[in-house]
C-alpha cells in the first residue's frame, strides 16, 4: 500500500480506505508512504507533536538544578537524564516529520502557544527531593502510558517509543534510588521527600488526560490503533504499579480515598481536580509562562547554530554536485 493520496486516481479513495482499516483490525503497521486518512495523519502530528514538545520542556524543571547537584555522582545522573530527554524529543520530532510537517514550525507553535505539552511541566521543582519524585512518579506515569504505544499503529512512532521506553526505565530507577537513599538519611531529608510526593502526586495523575467521558479524541484514537488504552485505564494502572512502591519507600500517597478495593482487584482513589487540569493545559498553571519564555529564548539564540548547520550542508551538496559533474 505505498501510494499516497496525491497519487490516488479518483474514485480510489474507498479502496485506499478499506485497505487502511484492514491494515488497522490486522494490526499491521502503518508506514509513512501508505495510504492514510487526513483525519489520521492530522490525529498523529497533533499527538507526537505535543509529545516532542513535553520531552523538550520537560528539560527544564529538572535541568535547573544540574548546577546545584548535591554530589558529582547526582551531577552525572542528572545530566545523562536530561540529555536523553533531548534526544527524545528529537526521535519524536523526526517520527513527526515523516508526515510531512516540518519541525522548526512546530517549534513555533510551541512557542507561540499554538500547541500544547504536557502538563505536568507546568508546576515548579522546590527541593532536589523532586528531582526523585519526577523520576519516580513522572517517568513511572509515563512509562505507563508509553509503553503501549510501542505498540502504536503508525510505525515510526511505535519505534521511536522502544527506544524512548528503555530509556524511561533508567529515568524512573534513579528517582527511586534518590527517594531511597533520601529516607535513609535525616528527618529533613524525609520531610522533603513526603513533601515534594504531596505535590507531584495529583498532577502525576493528571499526567494521564482528563477522565474517559470528557476525553473527546480517545475513542476515535483507539479506533485507529494510535491510542491502546484509554487515560482511566492507564490512571488506574499506575496508582496500582505505584502504591506499593510508595509503602516500601515509607512515603505516603496524599489520598484519604486511596484504599485496595478486594471486589475489583484494584485501589479505588479520589478524583484529581479537573478544572486545576484544565487551567493548566490553558496556560494558567504556575509554570507555563516561565516555560514557554525560556524555550522560545533557547530558541533565538540557537538561531546561529541552525544558520551554520545550513550553511555548512548548502556547502557540502554544492561540493558534492561539482564532484559529480567532475
Ligand atoms: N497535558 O482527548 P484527550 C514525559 C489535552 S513527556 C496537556 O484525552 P488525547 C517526560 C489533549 O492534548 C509526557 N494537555 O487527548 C518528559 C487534548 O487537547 P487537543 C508526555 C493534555 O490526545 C521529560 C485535550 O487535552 N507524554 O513523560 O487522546 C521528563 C483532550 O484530551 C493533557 C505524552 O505526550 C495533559 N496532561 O490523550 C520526564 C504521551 N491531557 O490536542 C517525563 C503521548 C490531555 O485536542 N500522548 N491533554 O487540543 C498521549 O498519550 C495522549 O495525547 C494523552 C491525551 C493521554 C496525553
Amino acid at each position: 500500500m505505498s501510494t499516497t493520496a496525491q497519487e490516488a486516481p479518483p474514485g480510489a479513495d474507498e479502496a485506499l480506505q478499506a485497505e487502511f482499516d484492514a491494515r488497522i483490525a490486522a494490526n499491521q503497521r502503518i508506514e509513512p508512504r501508505d495510504w492514510m486518512p487526513e483525519a489520521y495523519r492530522r490525529t498523529l502530528i497533533r499527538q507526537i507533536s505535543q509529545h516532542a514538545h513535553s520531552e523538550i520542556i520537560g528539560m527544564q524543571p529538572e535541568g535547573d538544578w544540574i548546577a546545584t547537584a548535591p554530589s558529582l555522582r547526582r551531577k552525572a545522573i542528572l545530566l545523562a537524564k536530561v540529555q536523553d530527554e533531548a534526544g527524545h524529543g528529537l526521535y519524536l520530532y523526526a517520527a513527526a516529520e515523516t508526515l510531512g510537517v516540518d519541525r522548526g514550525d512546530l517549534t513555533e507553535r510551541l512557542i507561540e502557544g499554538r500547541q500544547k505539552y504536557s502538563s505536568i511541566f507546568n508546576y515548579p521543582s522546590l527541593s532536589y527531593a523532586d528531582v526523585g519524585v519526577i523520576g519516580w512518579l513522572v517517568d513511572g506515569a509515563a512509562i505507563c502510558n508509553q509503553v503501549p504505544l510501542c505498540r502504536t499503529s503508525f510505525g515510526p512512532y511505535a519505534r521511536a517509543m522502544v527506544r524512548i521506553c528503555k530509556e524511561e526505565s533508567f529515568h524512573q530507577r534513579q528517582g527511586y534510588e534518590l527517594l531511597m537513599r533520601m529516607m535513609e538519611g535525616t528527618e529533613g531529608q524525609r520531610k522533603m521527600v513526603q513533601d515534594a510526593v504531596d505535590r507531584w502526586w495529583w498532577p502525576s495523575l493528571m499526567m494521564f488526560g482528563p477522565p474517559d467521558a470528557d476525553s473527546p479524541n480517545t475513542r476515535q484514537s483507539m479506533t485507529w490503533g494510535i491510542k491502546i488504552d484509554t487515560n482511566d485505564d492507564l490512571r488506574q494502572k499506575f496508582v496500582d504499579m505505584t502504591v506499593p512502591q510508595a509503602e516500601k519507600l515509607g512515603v505516603t500517597l496524599p489520598d484519604p480515598e486511596l484504599v485496595w478495593n478486594a471486589e475489583r482487584g484494584q485501589h479505588d482513589f479520589g478524583e484529581p481536580d479537573w478544572n486545576e487540569l484544565k487551567q493548566v493545559i490553558s496556560g494558567a498553571g504556575p509554570k507555563n509562562a516561565e516555560r514557554v519564555t525560556r524555550r522560545r529564548a533557547a530558541h533565538e539564540k540557537g538561531a546561529w547554530v541552525r544558520e551554520a548547520a545550513t550553511a555548512y550542508a548548502e556547502k557540502q551538496q554544492k561540493k558534492s554536485a561539482q564532484e559529480a559533474a567532475a
